[in-house]
């Protein structure tokens, strides 16, 4: 098998002393963290859309990236050659899984018959090359976009066709998924939304993508497929405004839609904070409602004010990310995917290991201070002690709902006055942190 990256060996794990660019100096998969491999711990995943479809290309100039390999063309022909470039880079760089969007793997047709009989000859050899290299899906989608038709939406378009069409097309994308043992199924709803609410019948969308949820579900008991159904939050872009806005806006729905427990959520660092949270929040606020399912590890630009897509680099992110996931015990089913694109300028076929490389190190940085933080348990008892009021006496009839008002009035008539509060001790608690950083 012709060689797309030559220059490249496997990545091995040399340590953090090594001096050595194509190296793990902080990701080694066999590792131990709070009981687990750093390999199941992370899951880490590789997204086929900005890693294998990447142009560099954007609204103010041309392709850039050299991709030698790729002939340009939206042939069959070369999303097969694609596959082999793929599996290659994968294997290389140790990712345990992948994730694609079914256009990103095969190309669009003039009828929906002739693209689903695209998409079955790649599904056919990504399925070989699972076989064969190990690495495994997880997790599938449809791109529901990106085509013309979907200017409006897809499941809240406000032309009935363009649902079915959608619908059929996420009929098939959860089949493949299923066939190539996908451990989940993402729903990202770029265009479910509106731009302008004079011309938007908003309850009828929401409606109608309720019962998209809803078909897809049953379809998926109806041929067996078991993987967890994730949304992506984003709160605009390319959408005005997008109905998975942000975790609240999505537990939101799912609970006023029967779908509790059907679905949970695939969080996006950069979308976080183009929802204007931090990425600790939306991790945090879904998984105390049990919905935290994987995330898209990426990081935006603070500066910039669209979805920069960048790889994380950043430790203090990184050690937020895993406070919180370490908290969960880890994500399985879910993963890492890396859905991060190297930049524009960053035009040689080796920057993609180089971003990858990088974000992997920095999430096993993350992962150890974060650990270490956890294991010494000074941030973890500073908070049990700021809440201990709530532990007994009348803080413990209010937290376990034992309170009424009348009597929380008898109890401070008869008192006078609350208890003093104490300091929050930000300033302390950040120096904390930047001692295990
Ligand atoms: C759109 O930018 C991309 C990602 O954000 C998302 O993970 C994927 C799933 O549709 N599409
Ligand atoms: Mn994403
Ligand atoms: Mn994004």
């Amino acid at each position: 098998m012709a060689e797309f990256f030559p220059d490249v060996p496997k990545i091995q794990f040399e340590g953090p002393k090594s001096k050595n660019d194509l190296a793990f100096k902080h990701y080694n998969p066999e590792e131990q963290v709070e009981g687990q491999s750093m390999k199941d711990l992370f899951r880490f995943s590789v997204a086929y859309w900005h890693t294998f479809r990447g142009t560099g290309s954007d609204p103010f100039g041309a392709p850039t990236l050299k991709r030698p390999w790729d002939d340009g063309t939206d042939s069959v022909e070369n999303a097969l050659k694609r596959v082999d470039v793929a599996f290659e880079f994968m294997t290389k760089l140790g990712a345990e899984f992948y994730c694609f969007h079914d256009r990103d793997v095969a190309p669009e047709a003039p009828t929906l018959k002739q693209a689903n009989a695209n998409l079955d000859k790649v599904v056919a050899k990504l399925k070989d090359k699972q076989k064969e290299t190990g690495v495994k899906l997880l997790w599938g989608t449809a791109n529901l976009f990106s085509h013309p038709r979907y200017l409006h939406g897809a499941a809240t378009s406000c032309n009935a066709d363009v649902f079915a069409y959608a619908a059929a097309q996420v009929k098939k994308a959860i089949e493949v998924t299923y066939e190539l043992g996908g451990e989940n199924y993402v729903f990202w709803g770029g265009r479910e939304g509106y731009t302008n609410l004079f011309n938007t019948d908003l309850n009828r969308e929401l409606a109608h993508l309720a019962k998209f949820m809803h078909m897809a579900h049953d379809h998926a008991k109806a041929i067996g497929f078991k993987g967890q159904f994730l949304f992506e939050p984003k709160p605009k872009e390319p959408t005005k405004h997008q109905y998975d806005f942000d975790a609240a806006a999505c537990l939101n729905f799912i609970g006023r839609n029967g779908l509790d427990g059907v679905i949970k959520l695939n969080l996006e660092a950069n979308h976080a904070t183009l929802a204007g949270h931090s990425f600790m929040h939306e991790l945090e606020y879904a998984r105390i409602h049990n919905a935290l399912g994987s995330i898209d590890a990426n990081t935006g630009d603070l500066l910039l004010g669209w979805d920069t897509d960048q790889f994380p680099t950043d430790i203090y992110l990184t050690t937020q990310i895993m406070l919180v996931i370490l908290e969960q015990g880890g994500l399985k089913p879910g993963g890492t995917n890396f859905d991060a694109k190297v930049r524009r300028e960053s035009f040689d076929p080796v920057d993609l290991f180089h971003a990858h490389i990088g974000g992997m190190d920095a999430f096993a940085r993350g992962a150890k201070i974060a650990a270490a933080i956890r294991k010494d348990g000074i941030l973890p008892e500073f908070v049990k002690t700021r809440y201990a009021s709530y532990d007994s006496g009348i803080g413990q009839k209010i937290d376990t709902g034992k309170a009424s008002f009348a009597e929380l009035e008898k109890y401070m008539l008869e008192k006078g006055e609350a208890a003093p509060n104490t300091s929050g001790r930000q300033e302390w608690i950040e120096n904390l942190i930047n001692q295990y950083v």
